[in-house]
């Protein structure tokens, strides 16, 4: 059957790669549970493992469903290919082990995902590779570092949790002349939002357990970038490296989650910027970190590089951090986890929790306050996610006891 390219996101979020007459008509594509696809001769066999005929192998290559998802991840980053992973930390881990070796340098921003920092700081350095953190916010601090050691620059953005951007065009004009890609971890944004490959980026990373899976039920990841990188990943990285595979059932509920991601990304959108704008107005919070607030410092570049504003914001409390736990614990409907882009409202403190990975100094260094809170806005009516924090606030501060929602206290 031949597939249609889609020129809108929405369509081709729901469409690309499958039509139901290549499977007797089924709306959905059935999950291919199969571990190991039969050849019809040796020599058949012996053409697929040289790459000289696009037969399915072994599942730890990849089976027909997941190459529907890569097509439709890959047209919704406009990327030539994409490699779906386990999770996004699989997606992470099998890029890098493709592209570096000992003695070259990886520059990355100062503000990264606590897992990734550990993956550079305990993981890849301690194999011989070079690890800078700069900030890139401003592009000249990676004009000043970079060199012919530099093989790959590596950012989020906005950064988890602080919510800085880089300017994706500007770093990829640096790195562009050089043998050096730039990586961008589009996990915050989605590719709804904003795609760093057309802003000039080599290679995107997401992990779609977030936005792009959307409910909370599985983990993935996928890594997007030019059909000869994405090639050697899946060979080296994923196929030897770490074996990071991606499981029939979670591709079927990726595929599920990003038909409606265009939607679902619009409602987290609208209820943030009001949450934000309440949180901004609030006489007890000290600051609140959203790009679609009017004082948000890098509003133009958000403006110029991101669709819209997205669902997450970061804050300050004019608190203590025992009172800024002390609010957490008395929200009543939203949920202190980790973990965001779900339905569900969540909020966590990074020092405890997705950032304990740095140790309280780093924290610091890394630009990352101890005392910041990081709120996952949820599609429930935005009036409810309001009233709670407000209730949870006005406790806090008028010295009510509350409470605990859940008795996790975020400072043991
Ligand atoms: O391996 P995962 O699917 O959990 O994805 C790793 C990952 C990669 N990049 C970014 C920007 C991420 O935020 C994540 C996962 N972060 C979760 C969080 O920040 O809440 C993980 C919970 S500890």
């Amino acid at each position: 059957m031949k597939h249609r390219h889609h020129a809108h996101f929405a369509t081709a979020a729901i469409h690309t790669g499958y039509h139901p007459q290549d499977q007797q008509g089924a709306l959905t594509p059935p999950i291919h549970i199969s571990s190991t696809y039969a050849f019809e001769t040796v020599e058949q066999g012996a053409e697929a493992f040289q790459g000289d005929n696009d037969r399915f192998i072994y599942a730890r290559l990849g089976s027909p469903t997941q190459q529907i998802l890569e097509q439709r991840l890959a047209r919704l980053e406009q990327a030539e290919a994409a490699l779906a992973t386990a999770s996004g930390m699989g997606a992470i881990t099998a890029t890098l082990w493709s592209l570096v070796k000992p003695g070259d340098e990886i520059i990355a921003d100062l503000s990264l995902y606590g897992c990734t920092y550990s993956f550079l700081e305990h993981g890849l350095k301690s194999f011989g590779v070079k690890i800078t953190y700069l900030n890139l916010s401003d592009p000249n601090n990676l004009t000043q570092h970079i060199s012919d050691q530099t093989r790959l620059v590596y950012s989020e953005s906005p950064t988890n949790p602080n919510m800085r951007l880089v300017d994706i065009a500007a770093l990829a004009a640096i790195t562009g002349p050089l043998d050096c890609q730039l990586m961008i971890d589009n996990t915050y944004c989605t590719p709804y939002l904003q795609n760093p490959l057309a802003l000039g980026a080599d290679l995107v990373v997401h992990s779609a357990t977030k936005y792009l899976g959307g409910h909370g039920d599985l983990l993935a990841g996928f890594v997007a970038g030019r059909q000869e990188v994405i090639d050697h990943i899946r060979m080296f990285g994923l196929k030897d490296m770490t074996g990071a595979v991606i499981s029939g059932f979670d591709v079927s509920l990726l595929l599920r989650g990003l038909k409606t991601l265009h939607v679902r990304m619009e409602r987290h959108g609208e209820n943030a910027q009001q949450v934000a704008e309440y949180l901004a107005a609030s006489p007890h919070v000290k600051r609140t970190y959203y790009p679609g607030l009017a004082d948000f410092p890098q509003r133009q570049l958000a403006a110029l590089q991101m669709r819209q504003a997205g669902g997450m914001i970061a804050f300050e409390l004019n608190a203590t951090r025992e009172q800024a736990a002390a609010f957490v614990n008395r929200l009543q409907m939203i949920l202190c986890a980790v973990s965001l882009g779900d339905a569900e409202t969540l909020i966590q403190h990074p020092a405890s929790m997705t950032h304990s990975t740095y140790t309280e100094e780093a924290l610091l260094a890394h630009l990352i306050s101890p005392t910041l809170i990081r709120l996952s806005v949820g599609l429930e009516h935005v009036d409810d996610i309001i009233a709670d924090l407000d209730q949870a606030l006005e406790s806090v501060f008028s010295g009510a006891s509350g409470d605990s929602n859940n008795g996790l206290a975020i400072l043991a």
